[in-house]
């Protein structure tokens, strides 16, 4: 693989992109925010990461960088049999091409390949930015990192699906040198990247409540929640209950009487938030699954994790859904 260059910037997205049969994949775009980077971009690339599809070539990943300048990651290629659990990284430097033909062309395996995008039309992505695309990672170079970044994920075949479950990494260099780590050279470069939330399990029982204090007994045992920071820093979590809803213009609103008979929607309604200081790396701590003195109610909720540190300087944000029995 391709080592980091100094003064690169990486950030992650570890959220799973779950992807149907045909049609736009969850999330769409899934998106990276990237703050402090200093000059503009030489050099980006992409890694992919869980990567399985039961056949590739139905796919087209778009990749916007923040100025609006996009590169057509890869456009039906990858074959027609089934992949799993790919680390597949997108690099201008990489020797080879997305096999299209596997019979031709060799396995599509775990590696870095060159952007791919065998598309004659150079049709649309339905929801996307507007064509034309980018062929070369390349065509990024000069303008500015900060700001979102975006990876549409589009199923343009029915028949097959797949999911992207480790979510993907961003890398980039620009010329002020990026600057991962300090924060200490004058604002130019000090970013702040969190990855890989995971509760484990996604499904569990809060500790009981014993004369209204939390208590572990036993399957009342709560998670595991995990995550990584590219620095220490104050990690807020957000939870949400995701509950139905009925779709009234661009609201997701409780079902009533007058709007029973309306699209249904998930509403996520805010049920607070907890916080963590968390060290650089790997971190791991027990949630006993209560919120403010109270223990969650059984049902489905989101779990929405951002870092901040100082200067105001603040991560990007991942979410995971859980269940609460
Ligand atoms: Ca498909």
């Amino acid at each position: 693989m391709f080592a980091a260059p100094a003064g690169a910037v990486v950030a992650s997205n570890g959220g799973a992109i779950a992807i149907p049969d045909s049609g736009a994949a969850s999330p769409y775009p899934s998106g990276i925010s990237l703050s402090g980077t200093a000059g503009t971009i030489t050099n980006t690339t992409v890694t992919l990461r869980g990567f399985s599809h039961s056949e590739p070539s139905d796919l087209r990943l778009l990749l916007v960088a923040p100025s609006g300048r996009s590169t057509l990651l890869m456009s039906q290629v990858g074959g027609e049999e089934q992949v799993s659990n790919l680390t597949v990284t997108f690099s201008d430097a990489a020797p080879d091409l997305v096999p299209s033909d596997v019979e031709d062309d060799g396995t599509f395996n775990s590696g870095a390949y060159k952007p791919t995008p065998d598309d004659e039309e150079g049709d649309a992505l339905a929801g996307a930015p507007a064509p034309p695309y980018g062929s070369t990672l390349s065509a990024l170079n000069g303008s500015d990192a900060n700001g979102a970044w975006k990876l549409y994920v589009l199923d343009a075949a029915a028949g097959d699906s797949g999911q992207i479950s480790g979510g993907w990494t961003l890398d980039v260099t620009t010329t002020g040198g990026g600057g991962s780590g300090g924060g200490t050279n004058g604002g130019g470069g000090s970013t702040l990247s969190a990855s890989s939330l995971s509760l484990t399990p996604a499904t569990f029982r809060p500790f009981a409540a014993v004369n209204g204090r939390p208590v572990s007994r036993g399957l009342f045992r709560g998670t595991r929640v995990g995550f990584r920071l590219s620095r220490g820093a104050t990690v807020d979590f957000f939870v949400h209950r995701l509950l139905p809803g009925r779709r009234v213009g661009t609201r997701c609103l409780a079902q009533n009487r007058l709007n029973r008979t309306r699209p249904r929607c998930v509403r996520a309604v805010y049920r607070g938030k907890f916080f963590a200081d968390g060290s650089p790396g790997a971190q791991s701590a027990r949630w006993n699954g209560w919120l403010a003195g109270r223990r969650l109610a059984a049902g489905n909720y989101r779990l929405m994790l951002t870092a901040r540190a100082a200067g105001g300087v603040r991560s990007n944000s991942l979410t995971r859904v859980f269940r609460v029995l």
